[in-house]
């Protein structure tokens, strides 16, 4: 009776081991907020209780509901309604834009009247001090995305504006926010542990031969 196994190696069940313990997989991540603005701006706010300059628009080169903006403001225009938090304050980014006066960043929830006084820029205009993205100021869509941490305890909101003359030179679309678990060491299901009993059993068959 010959093994499944009996042609591999021990190093051949090694990595088969190994392959099947990854099968199981990291936990993916959770996704705290998503926006297309096909829906208008009813997730949205102005900064700290005064109405944004954000405006719905069809974008005249993907035929997609946009973001653009009526005026400039510094400091946060557009905040999300909605506050998102990820213990360990890492959170990822993701976002289509295109333009050459847009920023993306994130505002501490401490005040609803002062939402930007902790606050962090994402994205923006190449050189501002501190971009962890400098955005392509070449009229065409670019699909950016980010890890960044919010270095202030709580929840936070995402924040867009329009920074630089002239106003509605910026335009955002398809935001998605979310952040990695901190998970413990992955389980392998039970399937998995099932095909590691059988390369054990098939290495030890083949070791007495
Ligand atoms: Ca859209």
């Amino acid at each position: 009776m010959r093994s499944p196994f009996q042609c591999l190696s021990h190093h051949s069940v090694i990595a088969l081991v190994s392959v099947l313990c990854l099968a199981a997989g990291p936990i993916s991540a959770s996704t705290l907020n998503t926006e297309d603005f096909e829906s208008g701006l009813s997730g949205w706010t102005g900064q700290g209780g005064l109405a944004g300059y954000g405006a719905i628009v069809t974008d005249s080169m993907s035929g997609s509901a946009v973001l653009t903006f009526t005026a400039r403001r510094s400091g946060g225009d557009m905040f999300t309604l909605d506050t998102f938090e990820a213990m360990d304050r890492t959170y990822t980014i993701t976002y289509d834009y295109r333009g050459s006066g847009g920023f993306v960043g994130w505002a501490s929830s401490v005040s609803p009247a002062a939402q930007w006084v902790d606050h962090g820029w994402i994205g923006g205009v190449p050189g501002y001090t501190g971009l962890t993205i400098q955005h392509v100021q070449d009229g065409q869509w670019h699909t950016y995305s980010t890890t960044f941490v919010a270095n202030v305890a709580g929840p936070i909101h995402l924040m867009l504006e329009d920074w630089q003359d002239p106003a509605g030179n910026a335009w955002f679309d398809n935001i998605s926010l979310s952040y990695e678990p901190v998970s413990p060491v992955p389980v392998p299901e039970p399937t998995t542990l099932g095909l590691l009993g059988i390369g054990l059993a098939g290495l030890a068959f083949a070791r007495r031969r």
